[in-house]
């Protein structure tokens, strides 16, 4: 009854916006900030019931990422710190779009009763809240804790200014028992990246790659707190540019997104810095992009999530080739530690030829990170990353156990086989297990650089990106084009796939599919071949056919 009343009262507080139908969609509720007040609330409701159900701390975020700073967004982490599961989605839509209060109150009534969710002394509900720079994020976090507080026994902390992935490191970390403030959060990623670095093959280089790490903060919460991390730590030499707080616009002309979709430099970034090692972060610090300014100042060369992946890939190949060397006297304890990459259709042809040649497992999934993660979620070592790169390396915990338990007598066995278990080990410490983290990404690709003594040329160099096109199309309705095989095939409307299979036969090594968005309403063609003039002919006689 008490919960009755207090639902009804605040759902008269929050009317949601007329006309408007918000959908959870692959990065939660994204809107115009001045639409979301009501929806936010509703994810309050959301967000402790979900607590209830899982017995466990969750997470909700307040972020729209790279989109615009009068945009904003709320979205849910579960209990391990991934996102909210999809089977609430559905839920989570109804919740959001309902108008009616007793409907509203039936809703929640028969959501509750069907997931058995119980209401008593014993169930307690626990929620970190966080929101990223935007102006309209207080007013926003505010209206969540006005949801949280209508379900009965929810309390809720207001974590203030974060990154995404660090709020839901700190769900993981606190319901895995372990401290979780931000200090914890900084420790741990410093004291992994010290241990990388103690690793270094034939001691510490200073001042090995010549040129200067300069990170463009998005003007939003990641430069921010990269300065607190540079505070924290003498060994990282890094010039921090728009930095949230030197005034320019969040993600206007600025960021990861831009900088990817554009290949320009970002404001701030231009002629004084070709040949230096650049990285941009995006909004809310989730993804992480490198690159060279090329000569003359504005053209730049760029490392993308496919390229830091290959990185990655690279040094913990040959981390476990060393642990699974046959040397004299290993023990029959052998665990090959299966390492899995994945992809989207969107990396670039000649980054998954380059790890297919390594040996590598190959894995294509849809767009979207929660399957890329899900999928990563099945190797001992599962690293994913999409092209815009977000992106992490998941380590199985049994994997983990085994390598803890196994370190000392390894060191009996080789040296060498022991420092690969530590640095494997260092990884899974450093690199973010619940999402992508474009900090604790830059700390890692920046030890792995140093390992193996490289600057950003001779990594830029471990494959030539194919000429690629990426076109969007506004239709109608998008939902017309339905796809399979990971999005690489059209089966409906029918016929298509048979014409773009006869247009991609026209361009050597061209290889194009279509899809439809699932953040906006249009249908994306993308296009790959040897040559731009190719790709960009390939990607325009494809986006006619669903003009
Ligand atoms: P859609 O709009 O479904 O293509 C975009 C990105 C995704 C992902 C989501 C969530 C591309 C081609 N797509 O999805 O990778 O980041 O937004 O933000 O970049
Ligand atoms: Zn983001």
């Amino acid at each position: 009854e008490e919960q009755r009343s207090l639902l009804l009262e605040s759902f008269s507080r929050f009317p949601p916006p007329k006309g408007v139908k918000l959908s959870y969609g692959t990065a939660g509720f994204r809107a115009d900030a001045s639409l979301l007040e009501s929806t936010v609330y509703r994810v309050g409701i959301l967000a402790a019931l979900r607590s209830l159900k899982t017995q466990s701390v969750i997470g909700l975020m307040i972020t729209a990422s790279h989109n615009k700073v009068s945009d904003n967004g709320v979205k849910i982490a579960d209990p391990d710190g991934g996102m909210m599961t999809q089977r609430w989605e559905p839920f989570a839509d109804a919740l959001a779009d309902a108008w009616d209060p007793y409907e509203f109150l039936c809703l929640i009534d028969d959501f509750v009763r069907k997931e058995s969710i119980s209401f008593d002394d014993d169930h307690t509900a626990e929620i970190l809240l966080a929101r990223d720079t935007r102006p309209s994020g207080e007013a926003l976090l505010k209206a969540a804790k006005q949801g949280i507080s209508c379900i009965v026994g929810a309390v809720s902390h207001d974590l203030g200014v974060l990154t995404t992935p660090q709020l839901h490191w700190m769900v993981r970390a606190k319901n895995k028992g372990i401290e979780a403030t931000e200090r914890d959060y900084f420790e741990q990623l410093l004291n992994s990246f010290r241990c990388m670095v103690d690793l270094i093959p034939g001691g510490r280089k200073t001042n090995l790659n010549s040129e200067n790490l300069i990170v463009d903060g998005a003007n939003g919460v990641g430069g921010e707190k990269l300065e607190v991390l540079k505070e924290l730590c003498d060994d990282l030499v890094i010039d921090i540019r728009n930095s949230s707080k030197t005034g320019g616009m969040l993600n206007e002309g600025v960021g990861a997104d831009f900088v990817q979709k554009e290949k320009v430099v970002p404001c701030g970034f231009g002629s004084i810095d070709i040949g230096m090692r650049c990285a941009s972060l995006d909004g809310d610090a989730d993804r992480l992009v490198y690159f060279l300014v090329l000569p003359h100042g504005s053209k730049i060369d760029l490392l993308d999530g496919d390229k830091i992946l290959s990185l990655f890939a690279l040094f913990i190949k040959e981390q476990l080739s060393v642990l699974n060397e046959d040397g004299h006297g290993t023990t029959n304890s052998h665990y090959h530690g299966h390492l899995g990459i994945v992809q989207t259709a969107y990396a670039n042809g000649a980054s998954t030829n380059y790890l297919k040649n390594l040996g590598l497992d190959v894995a294509l999934t849809p767009t979207g990170v929660k399957y890329l993660h899900e999928k990563a979620a099945e190797y001992d070592i599962g690293i994913y990353f999409e092209a815009n790169g977000h992106g992490t390396i998941l380590f199985r915990e049994n994997f983990l156990s085994w390598l803890e338990s196994r370190k000392d007598e390894l060191l009996s066995i080789s040296k060498e086989k022991h420092k690969a278990a530590l640095r494997l080990l260092a990884v899974s410490k450093l690199i973010n297990q619940a999402v992508g983290d474009a900090l604790s990404g830059l700390l890692l690709v920046e030890a792995i650089l140093q390992h193996m003594g490289w600057s950003i040329h001779m990594w830029n160099k471990l494959y030539v990106d194919l000429p690629s096109r990426q076109l969007k199309v506004k239709v109608v309705d998008r939902t017309v084009v339905v796809t399979a095989n990971a999005e690489t095939l059209v089966v409906s409307p029918p016929g298509i796939q048979d014409t773009i299979n006869a247009l991609m036969g026209n361009y050597p090594q061209g290889r194009c599919f279509i899809r439809p968005s699932g953040t906006e309403d249009v249908i994306r063609v993308y296009a790959e071949a040897t040559t731009q003039e190719a790709a960009d002919s390939l990607a325009n006689s494809v986006a006619v056919l669903v003009d």
